[in-house]
């Protein structure tokens, strides 16, 4: 790919466009000085391939056992899947105990045991800026039936020393060679904190409990948060002090001006962390959202169309009164809430209804296909998350009625018509408590885990099951030809210089016109646990295009918008997307891949989006071959040339 100074900004001055062209030939030209000045990585990646394996478009294909069940799954490369479970009785071995932690090397279809180190009974997770991954909080040791461990300290039955206080964590690899290490001891218990990525790649840690149960309690309440890096003591947060029961895993999201919105129990507050205050939102309507009524929830597409504003959607979740989260009544019984709410909390104060779900469901989790659509799988019809031993419970499941089919919701239908199930087909796994997925490079889902037991629980005639079974899940566009596209930077920046990604006719289906419609996206697929996939994010890249008589088109691409509050540092997938066709993902780096303040950079200008015709002039001189000019184009670099100088000089 050609990196000099963009052909398309330097051919043929006349009369009619000198003007703009002058102005954004300046920032093309100042913004390759600034990137050249601040090193900012051209590196682009060969282009990507087809998936590397069939699918039944619509349908589930079973892959295999897992060694671990899936309580905790993220994808780590574009390989691998990392499995976090509960410390239990799991017939996979290491280190001489049962492992809790494991690798699914997913081309392959092979896996390895992890050592977990801790117990991360219900941990949260996320990944820093620096690409390394986090699992943090967790149960005190335990032995068998989840009953409490004789020593804190190893040693027991399954060698488990206490997870409430680790900070687990590991940097992904694909050599089969990495494991996970403990960095320094939180200060509190966190069992059921959130877990989220900073403007800086530092993550804040909120809330959990000491030691559990069905909800929290005032006796083992951890109401505050603090940071990795630790930024000194535990702050207090309000809003968890006055949610109890129903506020763990507070649900929590990094806007983009720089607050977090915190969802729990029925309140919202926007909390501002770097000056320790939180501002009041009005209560979450219809249901409960939190874990254990645990709803569905993603933060929507931020894309040039909304200005990369951030719309938050809930759906489903549990009705559930103060008095009613007690374990005493029949929970699995109890009809889960179709209710989909949304807000934009940095533009509107107001929780407004969306299309509702189409059955009710608890632990849906909501995960983002590369088109932006997002795929709702998993949960049930009936209860809420937990389990214990109560005579209601279906085996210890405080859930029933799963829900085998999914369904994807389209965030730019029209109002009434945003779900839709046409041509999906069915599970046969229940996939309730403890269960999870994630968005795979190729588009397909991988679907694990379900596991309402206090340890290893299964044989014939068991209901819910320990489950290992894992499969996944292929969209409609799973056996589309996929786009190869040329030219994906391995790096993007906070603004800074745009890029050329090449399309070929193939690319484009044949009609250079569906280059109008192609996307450039970044996702990041997030720390899936408890119907939640913590860091999930969506971006669509501003871009332009120019599409050629022969058919090929070139997708001129912005960087990222020049703050890190939209989309924090750290890895993501990137695709490109035609006609609801994306390419398979390749794993990018945001941001300069270290922790601290990012980068911003000015954002360079793109060309007028262009459909060219045979004869079109120019075509041929300008776009032919890598730095052939033709006069014009040598003419326009002597202006940007001065027009640069002159403006770095600051008489402009
Ligand atoms: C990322 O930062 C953490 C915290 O400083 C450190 O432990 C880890 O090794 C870093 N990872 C990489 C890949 O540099
Ligand atoms: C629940 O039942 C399991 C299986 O019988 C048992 O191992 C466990 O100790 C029980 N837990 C509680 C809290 O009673
Ligand atoms: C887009 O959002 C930014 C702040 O993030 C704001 O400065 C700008 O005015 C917005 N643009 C439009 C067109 O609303
Ligand atoms: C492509 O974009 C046009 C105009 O924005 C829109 O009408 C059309 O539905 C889009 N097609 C697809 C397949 O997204
Ligand atoms: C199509 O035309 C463009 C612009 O002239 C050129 O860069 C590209 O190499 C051509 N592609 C093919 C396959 O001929
Ligand atoms: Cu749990």
């Amino acid at each position: 790919m050609t990196r000099s100074i963009s052909s398309t900004s330097i051919s043929y001055p006349n009369a009619k466009t000198l003007a703009p062209r002058r102005i954004w030939c300046t920032l093309i030209f100042t913004s390759t000085l600034l990137a050249c000045a601040f090193g900012q990585s051209t590196e682009t990646f060969p282009p990507p391939g087809q998936p590397a394996k069939s699918g039944t478009p619509g349908q589930f294909e079973l892959i295999g056992s897992s060694l671990v069940s899936a309580q905790q799954i993220f994808l780590g490369t574009e390989d691998k899947v990392f499995f976090v479970d509960k410390v239990e009785n799991n017939p996979a071995q290491i280190n001489g105990h049962p492992a809790w932690a494991s690798e699914w090397a997913t081309g392959p279809n092979t896996q390895r045991p992890m050592d977990g180190l801790t117990n991360a009974f219900c941990a949260g997770g996320n990944v820093l800026g620096n690409g390394t991954w986090l699992n943090i909080g967790g149960n005190q040791a335990v032995t068998y039936g989840g009953d409490p461990a004789e020593s804190q300290h190893g040693g027991g039955a399954y060698d488990d020393p206490d997870g409430r206080r680790s900070i687990r964590l590991l940097t992904p690899c694909d050599d089969g060679n990495c494991d996970w290490t403990l960095a320094r001891d939180l200060t509190t218990n966190r069992w059921y904190p959130t877990v989220e990525t900073l403007e800086d790649g530092h993550i804040i840690i909120l809330g959990g409990c000491n030691d559990g149960g069905y909800v929290n309690d005032a006796r083992q309440t951890n109401p505050t948060y603090e940071f990795f890096p630790s930024r000194g003591k535990p702050i207090t947060s309000p809003i968890l002090v006055n949610t109890l029961p129903a506020n763990l895993y507070p649900l929590t999201w990094l806007l983009p001006s720089g607050r977090l919105l915190v969802q729990s129990n029925w309140a919202t507050v926007l909390l501002d962390y770097k000056k320790n205050m939180e501002y009041a939102l009005p209560d979450i309507p219809d249901a409960v959202r939190t874990y254990p009524a645990s709803a569905g929830t993603i933060m929507l597409p931020l894309t040039p169309a909304n200005n990369w504003t951030a719309t938050i959607l809930f759906c489903g979740g549990s009705n559930l009164q103060p008095e009613q989260w007690v374990a005493n009544w029949n929970i699995p019984e109890f009809k889960a809430s179709t209710s989909c709410v949304s807000i934009s909390p940095d533009v509107s104060k107001r929780y407004v209804k969306d299309d509702p779900l189409p059955e009710g469901r608890s632990m849906a989790n909501l995960i983002f296909l590369p088109t932006g659509q997002v795929l709702c799988i998993n949960g049930a019809r009936t209860g809420t998350a937990g389990y214990g031993n109560q005579s209601f419970a279906i085996g210890q499941s405080y859930a029933d009625n799963p829900v085998f089919t999914p369904t994807i919701y389209d965030p730019n239908a029209p109002a009434g018509q945003r779900w839709n199930r046409d041509g999906l087909g069915s599970s046969n796994v229940p996939r309730l408590y403890h269960s999870s997925a994630v968005l795979l490079p190729d588009g397909s889902v991988f679907v694990s885990g379900s596991n309402p037991n206090s340890d290893v629980n299964v044989g014939k005639g068991i209901k819910y099951p320990t489950e290992y079974r894992t499969e996944r899940f292929y969209p409609l566009y799973y056996n589309e030809r996929r786009p190869q596209p040329v030219g994906l930077l391995k790096q993007i920046g906070y603004g800074g210089e745009s890029f050329n990604v090449h399309l070929s006719a193939d690319d484009l289906f044949g009609d250079v016109g569906n280059v109008k419609n192609a996307t450039v996206a970044l996702v990041r697929t997030g720390f899936s646990t408890h119907a939640m996939n913590m860091g999930q994010r969506y971006l669509q890249l501003e871009s332009t295009y120019t599409g050629y008589p022969n058919g090929s088109a070139i997708l001129h691409v912005s960087q990222l918008p020049p703050n890190p509050a939209i989309f924090a540092p750290g890895p993501a997938m990137l695709h490109v997307v035609v006609k609801g066709v994306p390419s398979v993902g390749v794993m990018v780096m945001l941001g300069n891949g270290k922790l601290g303040e990012q980068e911003i950079r000015a954002i360079g200008d793109l060309p007028e989006s262009a459909i060219l015709a045979e004869g079109d002039e120019g075509v041929s001189e300008s776009q032919s071959g890598n730095g052939a000019m033709g006069r014009g184009g040598w003419a326009g670099l002597v202006w940007v040339v001065l027009v640069g100088v002159l403006s770095l000089l600051g008489s402009w």
